[in-house]
């Protein structure tokens, strides 16, 4: 019995020591997931949930970087327009070379009316004596005026009749020699910028309101720019705050200084300030702008005659260009004629020609005022405005190959 108890005994110690040793585990198994969360969530959700996200959620987080980055990006890109304000101002002008074959196009109008004119009755076989009235129509209306056409014709008939011309590519290059000699092709029409010991050059520009006085300056200093000189603007139009306003905007564009004055300042004031300061600073020329002004108007051409004496007080003014608009025509002849008379002019800007039908108007200019035209304007841009050379002149006039 006492064997049997004695194995009871041991019996239930056993399987309570088997029920210690199981149920610990049990509960040790069951124990990590509770603790898992708990713990891990410190340690496991920093390597997992950051890694993971962060690299799931990175690519959204780069790409708002980027847009990030973009919008930093933007505001560069904002800067380039201030900075492209500013290009223009360092920007270098067309080179000047050639730049009337390049603008060539610009004279279609005048190609069309006189050029095609010209070539239709050139391209008969025989000239009659109507179709050398048709030659000498067709001048005139493209404003070379009857003086000047009539000599032309004249001297072309001459050397047909002489030479025993014939075919039509023949006298149209007789033409052509005509009108380039009616266009006194030796006259200098060179300006006249450079400056003098000390003392910039000072180029005046004079005509009747909205000619393109202003515009011309502006594209006058860019030339010189783009040739190396240093300019300085003048607004001697103190008429009207826009005006000065106007080329304040073209010296800006350029890098070059405007002086000016108060609105309805006194014009001679402003113009002998601009060359004192083109003095001080040292540049190389003086480019003054005045108010528009009708012939008729006996105060203002007295006005201008004043700006001149006065600027003059430095030393004497070095170009006086006439501004004439090629559109006014004939009309155009008698403004320049009273000009000449206050200020001596000394070399003639014909401008929007790209405008007009009636290229021939060079000529007549040319021959009344025995002043040459030194630059022409053929358009709005700032450089559209070309040295005035008679020989591809013509051949556009012609609508040539040239
Ligand atoms: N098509 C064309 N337009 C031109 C030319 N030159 C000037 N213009 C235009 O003519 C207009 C008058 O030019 P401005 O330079 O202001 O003339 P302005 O003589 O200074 O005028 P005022 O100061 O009012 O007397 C402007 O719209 C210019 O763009 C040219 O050669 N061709
Ligand atoms: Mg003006």
């Amino acid at each position: 019995m006492e064997y049997v108890v004695a194995a009871v005994i041991l019996l239930v110690v056993l399987v309570a020591g088997a029920v210690g040793l199981v149920v610990p585990r049990m509960r040790r198994k069951e124990l990590p997931p509770p603790p898992s969360p708990g713990s891990t969530t410190t340690l496991e959700r920093p390597p997992t949930a950051p890694a993971v996200p962060a690299e799931d959620e990175l690519p959204p987080l780069i790409s708002p970087a980027p847009v990030v980055e973009e919008a930093p990006a933007p505001v560069v890109d904002e800067a380039p327009p201030v900075v492209e304000e500013e290009i223009p101002e360092i920007e270098q002008p067309a080179p000047t070379a050639g730049r009337l074959v390049r603008l060539r196009a610009r004279l279609a109008r005048s190609q069309n009316a006189l050029g095609r004119g010209l070539l239709t009755v050139l391209s008969r076989d025989h000239l009659e004596e109507e179709d050398w009235e048709e030659i000498e129509e067709s001048l005139i209306g493209a404003d070379v005026g009857v003086e000047a056409t009539q000599v032309l014709v004249e001297r072309l008939r001459e050397r047909v009749r002489i030479l025993g011309t014939r075919s039509v590519s023949e006298v149209r290059e007789q033409l052509a020699e005509e009108l380039v000699a009616a266009l006194e092709p030796d006259l200098d029409r060179s300006l006249k910028t450079t400056p003098h010991d000390g003392r910039p050059a000072v180029v005046m520009v004079v005509g009747v309101n909205g000619a393109g006085k202003t515009t011309t300056c502006g594209k006058i200093g860019r030339v010189l720019i783009a040739d190396g000189r240093t300019v300085l603007f003048g607004a001697a139009d103190t008429f009207r705050a826009a005006a000065a306003e106007q080329l304040a905007t073209w010296g800006e564009r350029v890098g070059a200084e405007t002086v000016r004055g108060p609105e309805g300042g006194d014009p001679a004031s402003v113009a002998f300030d601009a060359v004192k300061r083109g003095i001080e600073v040292g540049v190389d020329t003086v480019l003054i702008d005045t108010a528009g002004r009708l012939q008729n108007k006996v105060g203002l051409m007295d006005e201008l005659g004043k700006v001149k004496r006065v600027v003059e007080k430095h030393g004497p003014v070095d170009e006086t260009l006439l501004i004439l608009d090629a559109t006014t025509g004939q009309n155009g002849l008698e403004q320049a004629r009273v000009f000449t008379e206050v200020v001596d002019v000394t070399g003639v800007v014909l401008t929007k020609l790209d405008g007009t039908a009636k290229g021939g108007i060079v000529i007549a200019v040319q021959r009344k005022l025995g002043i040459p035209v030194k630059l022409v304007g053929l358009g709005e841009g700032p450089d559209d405005l070309a040295p005035f050379e008679p020989a591809a002149f013509v051949e556009a006039l012609l609508g040539g190959d040239a």
